[in-house]
């Protein structure tokens, strides 16, 4: 079952972002607003902790090169004072936009107010920091509550309404860990028979998922779970191989659905361990630089753009396959 969802611009946010803030497609100080100048871009980036991530860094380098966009590069290794550090020195650089996906939604008012004192653009992708939107000019990514809620429709419908359900969480005080969270548990609301029973963080790595299921399977309220929430397919795999490791079968002693659409979770799925993956898509490069040029021009954007996303479960995994771009 595959449900698209087409781009959306909110509307609402629509108006707000034609609202003529400083932020608003601000010409930038650097070189570009020389005619003819390259675009400079700095670009922190959280770290390159699951498929998805690579994916997004692999959609934004190849765009900035394609576009002939001068993009300094900064992987933070999923720590946020190493992102702090980057953003200040693109400021030092006088980059003429920065772009960057918060590992974490707070801390960011400081570094943030110091960017728009040096009257440089951001854009942020992927995860939202938690500043108010006069800090940057828009935020293109998922709406992770929505990515929340599709993963508990998708499991009440497959266990008719009753689960016992391990989670397996993201990065603790990221925007993907918090919304997902509230999606998920906003639709459990609507079906009683249906808990959590044990909830962990797995920091949306393979091993942090592997380890999390190990502690869940050695409790004995673990053992009488028979679904699992995992906040991305890499923890999700993870858990998998604990699974089996346990001597249970993934995928039907344990109903599995998680988040990212990557292609190992395909790949589980068509082997019958997956049951289900929520798509997140990382491919934003060709959105995020079309958002700079605009910038670079003037232009106003909206202030919140969602990406294209859908739902894959078994029956469709192994047609979808082959078209995985990810
Ligand atoms: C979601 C992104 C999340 C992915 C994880 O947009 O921020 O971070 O779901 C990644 O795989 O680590």
């Amino acid at each position: 079952m595959k449900l698209a969802f087409g781009i959306a611009l909110a509307a609402s946010v629509l108006v707000v972002g034609c609202s003529g803030s400083k932020q608003e497609g601000a010409a930038p100080g650097g070189s570009s607003s020389k005619p003819g100048k390259k675009i400079v871009v700095g670009f922190s980036q959280i770290g390159a902790e699951s498929g998805w991530r690579t994916a997004n860094t692999e959609s934004i380098k190849s765009e900035a090169a394609k576009r002939g966009i001068e993009l300094r590069f900064s992987d933070a290794q999923q720590k946020q004072e190493n992102q702090i550090k980057a953003l200040r020195s693109f400021i030092a650089q006088k980059v003429d936009v920065i772009m960057f996906s918060p590992v974490v939604e707070a801390g960011w008012g400081p570094v943030m107010q110091e960017i728009k004192d040096a009257g440089i653009p951001v854009i942020v992708a992927d995860r939202r920091p938690d500043v108010s939107e006069d800090m940057y000019v828009t935020f293109i990514g998922s709406d992770f509550v929505e990515e929340g809620r599709r993963a508990a429709r998708w499991l009440a419908k497959k266990m008719n309404g009753k689960a016992t359900i391990l989670e397996l969480q993201g990065t603790p005080g990221s925007a993907p860990a918090i919304d997902r969270k509230k999606g998920f548990e906003e639709v459990l609301k609507d079906y009683p028979g249906m808990k959590i029973v044990l909830s962990q963080s797995g920091d949306f790595t393979r091993a942090g998922g592997k380890q999390a299921m190990e502690a869940f399977l050695k409790s004995p309220v673990g053992r009488t779970a028979n679904a699992l929430f995992a906040h991305n397919d890499d923890m999700a795999l993870g858990a998998i191989q604990a699974i089996e490791e346990a001597g249970l079968k993934p995928g039907k002693d344990i109903v599995i659905v998680s988040i990212d659409g990557v292609r190992g979770a395909f790949e589980a799925m068509v082997a019958g361990k997956l049951n289900c993956t929520v798509e997140c898509n990382p491919i934003i490069g060709p959105q995020l630089f079309d958002a700079v040029e605009a910038v670079v021009a003037g232009k106003q954007l909206p202030k919140r753009i969602v990406v294209e996303e859908g739902v894959y479960d078994q029956s469709v995994a192994a047609k979808e396959l082959p078209n995985r771009k990810y």
